[in-house]
């Protein structure tokens, strides 16, 4: 492994500590290498075939810890130049991207398990719906962080659908329990290649970042407008992982595109590992495969805490999952229960990718959508006639 982790301690300066009364916390560097040009997933994904989607993209170099103030710094750096909302491409839709996608980037998602104990088996395995994979019981996390372009709404998503799975639970009582394992960064800087996300340690908690474990992946994000995504909660369709790209056979133009759509593949475009041919090796057994993270600090074995699975999130969550959701919040506890890890369930309904038909037949379609959207309240009066504006201009 030419995993670089450095772990400096410095002295904190006399001046400041006098001036900032903020928690001394040790200064960290965590380096983090990946492969250069394995932006493919286990080696067959390609990449849309659109002009704001480019090989390189999605390609991460490194993956950096910093100290900030009260927090940490995560920052990734990427092979090309994040791109910019204002150069997205989406189908339809009144809204101005620029304001859809506050935070300078809107083409991927970074996911970060954290597995703050090092202990084998202890904490979460699951990842968010849609990601199809498990992270190994050598990386259990405690804390996870979703860089998304749209942090807000994946949040607001997430609760509802967990509300709607757990009716009778408090929702406040819901988001308690998420808001104590998942952050969602809102504080995003991005600079040519880099993309640098804030975490604070009131979600953190103790500990030393340089002593913990990653687990980073990088997925494609969905360019889903709001009236989209309205439709997509009433027709039931958001739990699965809406908010990335999955891949599909052939080229493709909404999504990433894999020879042999009867091979599923994983919606992962690249996973931190420094060793070559590491990642394909991960990630080759598609749904269901387990991923390690990057450490100095090698696993213990655990006290035997059984790891959880996604699987109570999207299938039909057993009791024993209630009772434990139920539960207050503790530090290093699983969100959801002692669920059996496993396969993904067969709760999981892939969502169309929309798709753009300039026929005269294409059109009517849309219009028909639209009429349709429009008949149900989903778009106002105004975004109908905007939108089919836009389409007929098209003719
Ligand atoms: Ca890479
Ligand atoms: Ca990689």
């Amino acid at each position: 492994m030419s995993v670089k982790i450095i772990n400096k301690l410095l002295s904190i300066g006399v001046a400041m500590a006098l001036t900032a009364p903020v928690l001394v916390q040790a200064d960290i560097s965590v380096d983090m290498s990946d492969v250069r040009g394995d932006d493919h997933g286990d080696g067959s994904l390609s990449y849309p075939e659109r002009y704001d989607f480019q090989p390189g993209d999605l390609d991460l170099l490194s993956m950096k810890v910093e100290k900030g103030q009260d927090g940490i710094w995560f920052i990734a750096n990427f092979r090309n130049s994040v791109r910019d909302p204002k150069d997205a491409r989406v189908d339809v839709g009144p809204e101005s991207l620029d304001n859809f996608f506050r935070l300078g980037f809107f083409a991927f998602n970074i996911d970060v398990y954290i597995d703050k104990d090092r202990e084998k088996g202890s904490g979460n395995s699951f990842m968010l719906p849609g990601r199809d994979a498990k992270v190994a019981p050598g990386f259990a996390w405690e804390k996870a962080v979703m860089l998304s372009p749209r942090p807000e709404l994946i949040r607001k998503v997430l609760v509802d659908s967990l509300a709607s799975e757990f009716e009778h639970l408090d929702k406040k009582a819901i988001e308690s329990r998420l808001d104590a394992n998942i952050f969602y960064p809102k504080k995003v800087k991005v600079y040519n290649r880099a993309i640098e996300f804030y975490v604070p340690y009131s979600f953190l908690g103790e500990g030393n970042p340089a002593e913990w474990g990653y687990t980073a992946i990088v997925t494609g994000a969905k360019t889903l407008m709001n009236f989209e995504i309205d439709q997509l909660i009433k027709m039931g369709l958001m739990q699965r992982g809406w908010d990335v790209m999955q891949p599909e056979g052939g080229i493709t133009e909404q999504t990433f595109g894999i020879p042999d759509s009867r091979k599923p593949v994983l919606p992962i475009v690249d996973l931190l590992a420094a060793g070559e041919g590491e990642q394909e090796k991960q990630l080759s057994p598609g749904r269901g495969a387990e991923l390690s993270g990057v450490s100095t600090v090698s696993a213990k074995v655990g006290a035997g805490v059984p790891v959880t699975s996604i699987a109570a999130y999207l299938g039909q969550p057993d009791q024993k999952a209630k009772a434990v959701l139920l539960s207050e919040p503790r530090d290093a506890s699983p969100i959801i229960g002692n669920t059996t890890a496993g396969e993904i369930s067969g709760a999981a309904v892939p969502m169309p990718a929309p798709k753009r038909d300039n026929s005269v037949d294409g059109i009517k379609r849309r219009l028909q959508k639209l009429d349709k959207l429009r008949d149900e309240g989903v778009i106002t009066d105004k975004e109908y006639e905007q939108n089919r504006q836009r389409i007929l201009n098209e003719l």
